[in-house]
């Protein structure tokens, strides 16, 4: 760490009614030795960004709403080398920074991603939280053919080139699993290290409502897998299809042994069945499209690195 300014390392800390753990986590911060902190707020109600003030960091108030939205806006505001983005609500050590950045220092990442399941303190997670996150890993790993240990964490570290080469959109707690996906599809190297994870502070509430919230992320997992993985994305559809085809389909076939012919039901279950089968020849036909798109661009980003580095030469 002694090579860093304290400029190259931007800490980025999203906070709403964290006044119970937003100064012990600066605090933290700078005795580890990071001392640009950003916090962006969400019109937080109580004493968080005069704490945060207080504290030595930079405070700003987001101008939408969610923490997603919070999370664009200040990565347009920041140019630091690298970012370290952390939850305020003090589950994360700010120890585990020396984690997150190594990867980032030695070169060999360009987002990395904190386990919190290698090392979670009784009750950090619920019983739904564990088996959501555990869930949603999973249907990541079906649709992106990454199988990370915590797509939703966030404690995150990233070089400025991952920053600005995001293309984000949601504005809720969806961001993290955009951003996932986003370093997917531009080729960021991704690297998961350890970390530990706390309980929430007894007096601070959590923003997040597990059900609703955790359709919201499933859904986005899934949404943009059309364009990244669409067999998965059509695969899934066409499952569904074929299954109702069959379970209609079973049930023709046996009012047929009685006797009963259903005329109606037979005809559903023809189109049923055929659209399910017609489900995955999109799902192949896009799958070809989408691989041709990403050499293309894989194309695109090596013919443009190039360029910038033959310009850096000659200047
Ligand atoms: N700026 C901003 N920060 C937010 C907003 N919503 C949540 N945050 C912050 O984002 C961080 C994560 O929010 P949490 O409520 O802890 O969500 P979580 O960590 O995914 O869920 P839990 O497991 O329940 O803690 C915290 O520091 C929140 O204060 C928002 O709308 N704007
Ligand atoms: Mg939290």
């Amino acid at each position: 760490m002694s090579s860093l300014s304290n400029e190259d390392v931007c800490v980025l800390i999203p906070t709403l009614n964290e006044e119970a753990t937003i100064g012990s986590l600066i605090k933290d911060f700078r005795s580890e030795g990071f001392n640009n902190i950003l916090v962006i707020d969400g019109n937080s109600t109580d004493a968080t960004r005069r704490i945060a003030e207080s504290e030595g960091a930079r405070v700003i108030i987001q101008s939408g709403r969610g923490k997603g939205q919070a999370i664009q806006e200040a990565f347009a505001l920041i140019d630091s080398k690298y970012v370290v983005m952390i939850d305020g609500d003090g589950t994360y050590l700010a120890s585990d920074v020396h984690a997150i950045m190594k990867p980032l220092l030695e070169g060999s990442a360009d987002h990395v991603m904190g386990n919190r399941f290698a090392d979670y303190e009784a009750g950090a997670f619920t019983k739904l939280n564990h088996f959501g996150n555990q869930m949603l890993n999973k249907l990541f790993g079906f649709a992106y053919g990454e199988w990370l240990d915590d797509i939703l964490t966030g404690y995150r570290g990233y070089t400025r080139k991952a920053v600005k080469s995001f293309e984000l959109r949601e504005m809720g707690f969806e961001i993290e699993s955009e951003m996932t996906i986003d370093s997917i599809k531009k080729d960021h190297r991704i690297k998961v290290v350890p970390i530990s994870y706390l309980k929430r502070h007894y007096k601070a509430d959590t923003k997040l409502n597990p059900l609703k919230d955790g359709a919201r992320i499933a859904r986005t997992i899934y949404k943009m897998a059309k364009l990244h993985n669409p067999m998965f994305y059509f695969g899934l559809m066409g499952v569904t299809f074929l299954l109702a085809g069959f379970i209609s389909g079973t049930f023709v076939v046996l009012q047929w042994v009685q006797g009963v012919t259903r005329i109606p039901l037979t005809i559903l279950t023809a189109i049923l069945l055929l659209a399910g089968f017609q489900m995955f020849f999109f799902g192949m036909l896009s799958d070809l499209t989408v691989s041709l798109h990403r050499e293309n661009m894989r194309m695109l980003r090596k013919m443009s690195e190039d360029l910038r580095s033959g310009k850096d030469e000659q200047d």
